[in-house]
């Protein structure tokens, strides 16, 4: 059975006869009894309205109702109040300070100089003047208030940008390498992250219909989701050899191009990629992808739906936190899932072709394509692009936009590509640099240029410990430590997170960090340089200092004994101070 929509009157019932049943798994359908709340929340809401216009309207509040909180992600929205001032308020008896943070859906990050400067102008007018680029190479506005959503909205629309399927139960942005080095590839391989992202949008009309005006349409299909969607988020990214930037085993869908004699060929597939956990859950775990085989440029679509409508049939509704494809396909086993996988689009993957990663860091500074097109990417601590004592980025890269003609271009690692520049504009390009005091990577050490904090405080409402407003004085000690052994110009992967929800994909850190309390975090080490190896927990609940002195010794070590470019990762595994992890299960 492999229809296209599951339906309420289909509840409390599971399939018997599912094509592949060659497990004990079953298909799900969708249970009001067992199935999490949000099951229930997505079937009513009449493919994502819900009561999302009316809460729009309701000036009582500056939050949406209940069930519109889930509803708003699939649009591309959260709602959020301010931390900091949390405790003030409910002093004061006042509601939270709410807000929302809007994203963009942006496949492989790229807007046009034009659509910068809009997007800018946007961040102008309704935040507190800035944007942020996340790590999955999206646009974010945080602090924009309940009135001025629409409004907002309709302008990222204006650009030809939207931002439906940003967040939600739904394929996300699709993420694609995004250095232009070898042109021809590179732009074929952009352009298939365009197409898996359109053939994987919602088709709901909901969105025209609240933050457009669209017109009123009374039912709509959803063809590849049905009307529960997905059971959980979904990601999926394209790398191209040897750059792993994109991080391509932590999605749940991940292709690796190929190419044979300068031609793509096609690509690996790899299932079942997170990052998302919770402390004391040995339940829930990161797990690094699998790549089960290789398809042709023409079968990319047909196994892109049928990853999805397998984790959407057999995906867990009942328990969120075990819904990722990851436990699906744990729960199957990968021949399980693949058995699955094959019969729903009628044929086999072909083996995998070979491949290799060098690193999965971003590279800095001016390069030169095969077309001699000019690119520089930028250095932007936690893709904040916002303007400081230290720096006027987000001034800078606005008058940057006014002369350049090509485009900027997210990288994975919350950094800014200015892409295609002419060469007669290299020089006032550089020169705005200098004058707004942005950085291109030349002063900061490798460490630094690798490090990658998530959001966290204050306006991320799951994190526990500070990230982003903490790496870079943090980073100051760490390069001390560096320092002292030598070791200043080894580009050791360290990666922090204010909670286990991973968003800067801290377990494929060789040095990870991850928020426990205020102040407090768990020390991973031994990820690869790669990307393709998790790291293991080494130190539970550790203050800053403690961490200092548990790297110390390592560090040292690392300096003294490490092999002929052995990174650091490797090094804590072959010295045993961490076990290796082969994958998710043996992760705790
Ligand atoms: Fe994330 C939830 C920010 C990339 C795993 N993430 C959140 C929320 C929305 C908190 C919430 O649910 O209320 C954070 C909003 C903070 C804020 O104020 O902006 C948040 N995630 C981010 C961003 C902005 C971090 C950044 O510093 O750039 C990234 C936005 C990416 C984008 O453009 O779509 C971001 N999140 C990731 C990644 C990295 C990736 O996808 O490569 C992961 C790990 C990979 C994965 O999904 O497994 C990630 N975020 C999560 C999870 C855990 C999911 C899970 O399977 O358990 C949550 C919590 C949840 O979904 O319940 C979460
Ligand atoms: Fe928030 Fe946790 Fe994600 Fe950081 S890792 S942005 S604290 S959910």
């Amino acid at each position: 059975m492999n229809e296209e929509n599951i339906t309420v009157e289909n509840k409390l019932k599971t399939v018997e006869n599912s094509p592949t049943d060659n497990s004990d798994v079953q298909q799900v359908q969708y249970d009001p009894q067992t199935h999490s709340e949000v099951e229930t929340i997505k079937v009513k809401s009449d493919y994502l309205r819900g009561t999302i216009t009316p809460s729009l309207q309701n000036e009582v509040t500056g939050a949406v109702a209940d069930d519109d909180l889930m509803l708003i992600k699939f649009h591309g929205i959260y709602q959020q109040d301010d931390r900091d001032l949390r405790n003030e308020r409910r002093k004061q008896m006042l509601e939270p300070l709410y807000s929302f943070m809007i994203r963009a859906r942006i496949p492989g990050g790229v807007a046009t100089s034009e659509q910068y400067q809009q997007m800018a102008q946007l961040a102008t007018k309704y935040t507190s003047g800035s944007l942020r680029l996340t790590t999955r190479q999206a646009y974010q506005w945080h602090g924009v208030f309940k009135r001025n959503l629409k409004t907002t909205i309709a302008g990222i629309n204006a650009t030809m940008l939207d931002t439906i399927a940003a967040c939600g139960d739904v394929n996300r942005n699709v993420m694609s390498n995004p250095l232009p080095e070898a042109s021809a590839i590179h732009s074929e391989v952009y352009e298939w992250s365009k197409k898996i992202s359109e053939h994987l949008l919602p088709k709901t009309k909901a969105y025209h219909e609240i933050w457009l005006d669209g017109e009123k349409v009374s039912s709509t299909q959803e063809p590849i989701y049905g009307e529960t969607y997905l059971p959980r988020k979904f990601k999926t990214a394209i790398a191209i050899p040897p750059y792993n930037d994109v991080d391509v085993y932590a999605n749940d869908l991940g292709f690796v191009a190929i190419v044979e004699d300068n031609k793509l060929i096609g690509f690996n597939v790899l299932v079942g990629g997170g990052m998302g956990s919770s402390h004391g859950d040995n339940t829930t775990y990161p797990r690094v992808a699998d790549v089960i085989g290789f398809c042709k440029l023409e079968q990319v679509l047909d196994v892109a739906e049928n990853v999805v409508k397998v984790q959407r049939d057999f995906g867990n509704r009942v328990v969120r936190k075990h819904a990722r494809l990851k436990y699906t396909i744990d729960r199957l086993g990968i021949e399980g899932f693949k058995q699955k996988l094959f019969s729903y689009q009628g044929f086999e993957l072909a083996a995998a072709k070979p491949f290799k990663f060098e690193h999965n860091a971003d590279r800095y500074g001016w390069m030169l394509d095969e077309n001699n097109h000019w690119h520089l990417t930028l250095y932007i601590h936690s893709g904040r692009i916002i303007d400081s004592e230290d720096s006027k980025i987000f001034t800078g890269l606005l008058e940057i936009a006014k002369i350049h003609q090509g485009e900027f271009r997210i990288s994975p690692n919350q950094n800014m590509i200015i892409s295609n520049i002419k060469f007669e504009d290299r020089e006032k390009i550089e020169s705005l640099l200098a004058e707004y005091k942005i950085s291109i990577g030349k002063y900061e050490t490798p460490a630094r240029l690798n490090s990658l904090a998530c959001v966290a405080f204050p306006t991320c409402s799951l994190a526990m410990a500070e990230a982003e407003r903490y790496l870079p004085d943090f980073m100051n000690k760490v390069e001390a430590l560096l320092h002292r052994y030598e070791l200043s110009k080894q580009p050791i992967n360290i990666r922090m997170t204010g909670c286990p929800n991973g968003c800067a994909r801290p377990f494929l850190g060789e040095i990870g960090f991850v928020g426990k309390g205020p102040g407090k975090y768990n020390l991973y080490l031994g990820a690869s340089h790669t990307g393709d190896r998790l790291n293991k927990l080494y130190r539970e609940n550790i203050d800053e200092k403690t961490i200092l002195n548990e790297l110390e010794p390592l560090l040292k070590s690392y300096a003294k004994e490490r092999e002929t470019d052995e990174s650091f990762g490797d090094f804590v595994i072959r010295t045993d101070v961490v076990k290796r992890v082969s994958n998710g299960l043996d992760f705790h």
